[in-house]
This record gives C-alpha cells, structure tokens and sequence, in this order.
C-alpha cells in the first residue's frame, strides 16, 4: 500500500506482550500493532489493515462495498482465525495434544465448514468481493492458506487454492 514503516519486534513468547509498556500499545499484549507517527496507536490485524487501507484501492468506497468487507473481515475473525488460527498454533507449537479432544474436533468443524464457504464463494469468482482485490482477499488468506499447517484436509476444495 506504499505506506512506509519501521518494525519493532516483540517477544509474546518471552512475555514481552505483557510488558506495561506494550500494554499501552495493545491492551490484549498481542502482535500486529502499529504506532503512527504522532503517536497514536491501533490493534488486531483487520483493524490495522482497515486503516492503512482508507482511500486505496483495496478498500471500496461505498456503503455496500464497505459493508461486505467487514462481512469478511468479521467471518474471518469467527470462523477462520479461531479454528484454522488456533489449530495451527497448537501443532506448530505442539500443544494439540494437551487440548480437549472435544475443542480440537469443534474447532476442526468450524474450519473445515469456513474453508468449504470459501471454496464455493470462488468457484464463483476471483476475489471474495467479486472481481477486485480488496483487504478483504489479503485478511482471509493470512490464515487460510496456512490451513494444512494444522492437517486440514483441502483436497476436495478445488476453487480454494493454496499458495
Ligand atoms: N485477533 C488478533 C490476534 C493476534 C494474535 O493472536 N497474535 C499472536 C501472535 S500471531 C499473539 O501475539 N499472541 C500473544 C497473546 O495473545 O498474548 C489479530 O488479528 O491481530
């Protein structure tokens, strides 16, 4: 988006993340955040790429337009990055045999449920608006195409392609 930046990197792993310090730039303690110049700052990834989206042409003008990104944006949080999301984090970092079997399979439902969705939105088209590229396209690949990293079978959705 042509916007420049310079990273800062926090260790959530060795609790940086709940650093006081951090806690005044993302209440959860969470990576992504930004900071902009005059300081204020913004949290969670969609809201981020909202703004650093305004007036570009990712992020459509009008209320319709508007209104189905945030469908998006909103079915990924729900659907996509609390299944697929925690999946992958619990066998990349190998806590999915310490989880409740019954949370394991509910979460492997609702994502293979989304990914199915997903598939049949573009065996229609090419972007999840229709046929332009919006941050709506960029937030629902961040996770989905990271699906076989948490064993999730995508062989019978064709239209849902990896990589
Ligand atoms: N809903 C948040 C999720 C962010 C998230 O889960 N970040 C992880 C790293 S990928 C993290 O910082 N976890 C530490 C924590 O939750 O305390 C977003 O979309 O930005």
């Amino acid at each position: 988006m042509g916007v420049a930046y310079r990273q800062e990197f926090v260790s959530i792993f060795e609790g940086e993340g709940q650093a006081e310090s951090f806690l005044r730039v993302n209440p959860w303690g969470a990576v992504p955040a930004i900071r902009l110049e005059d300081g204020r700052v913004v949290s969670e990834s969609n809201a981020i790429l909202w703004y650093l989206a305004q007036g570009s042409e990712f992020s459509p003008e009008d209320a319709f337009g508007s209104a189905k990104v945030q469908q998006w944006l909103s079915f990924e949080i729900d659907y996509i990055q609390n299944s697929v999301g925690s999946l992958r984090y619990w066998t990349l970092t190998d806590k999915l045999k310490g989880r409740p079997a019954q949370v394991v399979a509910s979460k492997r439902a609702v994502a293979s449920r989304a990914l199915s969705v997903l598939d049949r939105e573009f065996a229609q088209h090419p972007f999840i608006l229709g046929n332009t590229l919006t941050i709506a396209d960029i937030v629902l690949f961040a996770y989905a195409h990271l699906a076989q990293d948490a064993n999730l079978d995508t062989r019978d959705l064709p239209h849902f392609r990896l990589g």
